[in-house]
């Protein structure tokens, strides 16, 4: 019998946002999953986790129930039992109006993040907050820094189609670990080498697997970034791969830029950064001398308080050589704009009240321990709905977290697919549908292409959609807004028309709908985002955020970061681990296979220094907290420099902590936004 294959979209927090074909075997179950072949971005790659999709489909403890807690917090399916849906709702419909009438609505906090990046389940929660006025989420934690570094100079969160990549005679991936992170972009660099020849760059803080098979990897000290992109400008100048006439029409301050990097050489940077100076030059010369220089703009160099100066400082580079213009040249960060999806129904934006608080999600441990300035001076949280996310491992300023949560004054209502460490902190926890349970619309950050899939199988036990569970908490509490009365289809329907593109059915042969621009608009030839059209060399920082002014206005090493100290002389990056997406896949066998247990890499100097031998257990710690990890030698690092991949469980840790108790809750400039790459760190043997 033909294996029947149903079209479906990766709802993942990821760039690439692929195609799938998904083999069903029946109403209920899966097989393997594909990559989409019709799609020319996803052109039949997907990455090993989704491809064994079905491991997380089909687990074992995917939650099929309500669950109401009767024993303590944080010990799992142990403390719940089972209750009714309509129970359930009642119970949090219940605990929000107790709560609003006691503090007022600013009390109740509705959280949640990308855990799908399907527009009506993940934002629909939006809709239930505005219209009751309940406290805002300044949705920092991923893109606040990197979205102000772009639009600084760029203008608009647009950039080159990553199909051109195959006409790209040089790709620089800067700042990302697409091997791990978006592997079908590799792909599409690798065609590019194969077919023409193409160089690739990688500029990392250490040695990942994209830089591995980089033809030359640029390792630096984290956060040095804009040094390295100053001292390229200074090269380009200087060697004249500098584009004048593109310049003097597209940019702002061509000559002030000039004047500026003439002392920021090679060796000013090679200092900085920690990169031989010969590197530099090499680099430098091999970018100015490429036309056809494609940068892929990752989100990792961002994750820092001068983070979105770096992003800045990269985007100026072809500006400088004149690159954007050119076929298979210029840059891509993400794409958001070129949707312009309409998503005030989805959303409630109708309903949104300026004069409601705003509270930062990265400074969410702040916020539930009873900062009064994370608070913005409002009332305490004392009540929660949770969905797509899993705060009690991926929030910065962890032991905050976890003190926040332990409060027995707070209400929490976890909405999810497993008992993950934030369902098991919450009094009650409602069963998730997985994107193969449920219709949805999908943007993309990584291509052009929208895209929408219908529900492949039927809910496992009683799981439901986020959907459901906002419009059934919306009619207890008296909510109203058309969009509560609408099918997610509806919704979808709805948005498109809203939007001005065709009927959903348009889209649903597995190809979706193609939103790139004319070639002159993707490659800013009719002018960048800005009022004046320009690409701006000087950034205004302070028209992006409240703390602009500590930023400068052309790019530099703003030395704003969280530098080495005698006290704290390493630098520790937080990058991903290939095996999870953020937290997720952390409970499918696959993935734990291949991850093992977390570890830190370290330079074997620095080993020796410390007197340990590789392997060692070590203690890794600042004055917010410390964490135990064995050691693990690595030669693809500077001294100083430390990597822990993953984001693992807490309890893979052995004091039931996890990275994040290091990492810092303090907004990065100019915006805001988390610093995960951004820490120093003591490194000592663990007793
Ligand atoms: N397998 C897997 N895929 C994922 C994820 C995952 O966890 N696992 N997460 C998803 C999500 S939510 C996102 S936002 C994207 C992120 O994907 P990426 O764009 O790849 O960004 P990051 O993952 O934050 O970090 C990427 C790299 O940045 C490096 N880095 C850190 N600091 C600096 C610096 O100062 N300078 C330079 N040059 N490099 C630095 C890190 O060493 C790391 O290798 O990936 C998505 N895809
Ligand atoms: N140390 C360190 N920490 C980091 C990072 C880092 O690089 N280093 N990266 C940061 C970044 S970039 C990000 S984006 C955040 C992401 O962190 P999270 O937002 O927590 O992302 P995930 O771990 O993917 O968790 C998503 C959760 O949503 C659930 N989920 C998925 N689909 C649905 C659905 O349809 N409905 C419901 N109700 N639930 C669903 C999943 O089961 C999963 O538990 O982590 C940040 N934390
Ligand atoms: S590469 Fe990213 S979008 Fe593609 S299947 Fe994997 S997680 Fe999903
Ligand atoms: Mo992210």
């Amino acid at each position: 019998m033909p294996l029947d294959i149903a079209h479906s979209v990766c709802p993942h927090d990821c760039p690439s946002t692929c195609t799938l074909e998904v083999e069903r075997l029946d109403a209920r179950t899966i097989g393997r999953v594909h990559g989409g072949r019709k799609d020319g971005y996803t052109a039949g790659v997907v990455c090993a986790k989704v491809a064994r999709y079905a491991e997380r489909q089909h687990h074992p403890e995917r939650l099929g129930q309500p669950l109401r807690r009767i024993g303590p917090k944080g010990v799992g399916l142990a403390s719940f039992e089972p209750i009714g849906w309509d129970e359930a709702l009642d119970v949090v419909a219940k605990e929000f109006r107790a709560a609003a009438l006691r503090h007022g609505p600013e009390t109740v906090w509705p959280y949640f993040y990308a855990g799908t990046m399907g527009h009506v389940q993940r934002d629909g929660i939006e809709r239930l907050r505005h219209v009751m006025k309940y406290s805002r989420q300044f949705g920092s934690i991923c893109v606040a820094l990197s979205d102000a570094g772009w639009n600084a100079g760029v203008g608009v969160k647009r950039g080159v189609d990553s199909r051109e990549i195959a006409k790209s005679d040089l790709v620089v991936v800067w700042g990302g670990n697409p091997v791990s992170t978006q592997v079908n972009l590799m792909a599409h660099i690798q065609r590019a080498r194969k077919q023409r020849g193409a160089k690739l760059v990688v500029v990392d803080t250490y040695r990942t697997p994209t830089a591995e098979v980089a033809d030359l990897a640029v390792i630096l000290k984290p956060g040095t970034d804009a040094a390295l992109a100053c001292a390229m400008m200074h090269v380009a100048f200087k060697e004249d791969f500098a584009d004048r006439a593109y310049m003097a029409r597209y940019t702002d301050v061509p000559d002030e830029l000039e004047a500026h990097v003439r002392d920021k050489t090679p060796a000013w940077a090679a200092e900085i950064t920690g990169i031989p100076e010969e590197t530099i030059w090499e680099f430098a010369r091999l970018y100015g001398a490429t036309k056809r220089a494609f940068i892929r703009v990752g989100y990792g160099f961002s994750r820092s308080r001068n983070g979105a100066a770096q992003i800045h400082a990269v985007t100026c580079l072809p500006a400088v050589t004149g690159a954007w213009q050119h076929e298979g040249g210029g840059a891509l960060y993400a794409g958001g704009a070129l949707y312009n999806l309409k998503k005030t129904v989805i959303m409630g934006l109708d309903a949104v009240d300026p004069t409601v608080r705003e509270l930062d999600m990265s400074r969410i441990g702040g916020v539930l321990t009873g900062d009064a300035d994370a608070l913005g001076g409002g009332p305490p949280v004392t009540a929660m709905l949770i969905q797509n996310t899993n705060p009690m491992v991926v929030a910065p300023d962890l032991m905050k977290v976890h003190r926040g949560f332990a409060r027995d004054d707070l209400f929490v209502c976890v909405h999810e697919q497993f008992m993950t460490e934030t369902a098991a902190m919450a009094d009650i926890v409602l069963p998730a549908t997985t994107f193969l349970e449920h219709d949805d619309i999908y943007t993309a950050s990584g291509h052009t292409v929208l895209q929408i899939a219908q529900k492949v199988v039927e809910p496992f036990a009683e799981a439901r959609e986020n959907h459901f569970v906002v419009t059934e908490l919306a009619r207890r509490l008296g909510a109203e807004h058309p969009g509560f009365a609408m099918t997610p289809w509806q919704l979808i329907e709805r948005t498109l028309a809203d939007t001005g593109l065709p009927p959903a059915g348009h889209f649903l042969d597995g190809r979706g709908h193609d939103c790139a621009l004319a070639f002159e608009t993707m490659h800013f030839l009719d002018g960048f985002g800005h009022q004046d059209g320009k690409f701006h060399f000087k950034a205004d920082w302070s028209g992006l955020g409240p703390d602009g002014a500590r930023l400068s206005p052309l790019p530099d090493q703003n030395w704003v970061i969280d530098r080495e100290t005698a006290a704290k002389p390493f630098r520790l990056v937080t990058a991903p681990a290939r095996s999870f997406l953020n937290s997720t896949f952390g409970e499918t066998p696959g993935s734990r296979q291949r991850e093992g247990s977390p570890r830190v890499l370290i330079h074997a100097d620095d080993l020796a220094a410390l007197a340990v031998e590789d392997g060692a257990r070590l203690r890794l710690g600042n004055e917010q907290g410390s964490v135990v990890v064995p050691a693990k030698a690595f030669d693809g690092i500077r001294r100083g420099v430390v990597v822990v991949e993953g984001i693992w469980p807490n309890h893979a840790f052995e004091e039931g902590i996890g990275i994040n108790a290091l990492t810092s809750a303090e907004p990065g400039l100019p915006a805001g936004g988390a610093v995960f790459h951004d820490t120093a760190i003591w490194i000592r043997p663990a007793a």
